[in-house]
């Protein structure tokens, strides 16, 4: 479901990028309620719909809408997309689970977001891991960011390729400002995906432009990490999904094989075996 070379890819850095996996109509609607949520404050949300991190007490943290897959079915058909899916599949084993959908705003006024992940000071985190055997490459967290707009070089998201595998702790003074080989700033066009395991070091540079730079992250782990039994569908606003979304939600073992995940690779063109 991956190609060889994004394998290695993926392998040597940590990232891969998905050009234009994102239909335009999508990327448009996302940005139209980008632009919407964004204006109102968290009282005005529709919930679940609300900021990571309400902005009245964090006026410079760059504004996290959380639950936007409840908000619309767009984020849910992101959720679901089969570029990004092909990858998350091939690299959970085919046991995927659905974290969290969170639209992101980071404007001039935003803060910068320092590195982490990566070396964590002697110990690897057991549920965010990274194995490669077999010609296969697993990784319990991933992440996928996905772009709705042009980044310029210079600004968004910034890592140290290869430092998921990384043992040494990086040198204090290699930031998310520093320069290649260390440190490389991905900078994706408007449809495109990040998509990188958790455990790589990471950050963002301060967005440069007037118009904001607007991110849905969409996060998934293997389907039988127990760190987050707590995310499931919300009960309350459980009618707002679809049941495939739910499905990718919820909490499964790992010899257990989703509906979803076979009616993905169905899509694609995969052997269920
Ligand atoms: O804004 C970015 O690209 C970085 C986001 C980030 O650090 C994260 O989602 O953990």
């Amino acid at each position: 479901m991956m190609t060889e070379e994004e394998k290695w890819h993926f392998d040597l850095f940590g990232y891969i990028v998905l050009k234009q996996a994102i239909p335009v109509e999508d990327v448009q609607r996302m940005v139209e309620l980008a632009n919407r949520w964004h204006t109102l404050p968290d009282s005005e949300l529709a919930p679940p719909l609300r900021s990571y991190r309400n902005p009245i007490d964090h006026p410079t943290l760059p504004r996290s809408i959380v639950n936007a897959h409840y908000g619309d079915d767009v984020f849910q058909r992101l959720a679901l997309n089969c570029e990004i899916m092909r990858c998350v599949l091939a690299l959970t084993g085919n046991c995927p689970k659905l974290l969290a959908v969170s639209l992101t705003q980071n404007t001039k006024e935003s803060d910068d977001v320092g590195f982490h992940g990566g070396f964590t000071g002697g110990w690897r985190n057991p549920a965010n891991d990274y194995q490669v055997a077999d010609n296969k490459v697993f990784a319990t967290f991933l992440n996928a960011a996905v772009s709705l707009v042009d980044v310029p070089i210079g600004s968004g998201f910034v890592c140290v390729p290869g430092s998921h595998k990384s043992h040494f702790s990086k040198p204090p003074d290699v930031n998310i400002y520093s320069n290649s080989p260390f440190v490389v700033n991905v900078t994706p066009k408007a449809g495109d995906v990040v998509l990188f395991t958790e455990t790589l070091c990471h950050g963002a540079r301060r967005w440069t432009l007037e118009t904001p730079r607007l991110t849905v992250f969409v996060r998934y782990s293997t389907s039988y990490a127990s760190w987050s039994p707590e995310v499931q569908p919300i009960e309350e606003y459980r009618d707002k999904l679809s049941n495939d979304v739910c499905e990718l939600i919820q909490v499964a073992g790992f010899q257990h094989r989703k509906q979803i995940v076979n009616k993905l690779l169905t899509e694609m063109g995969t052997d269920l075996e």
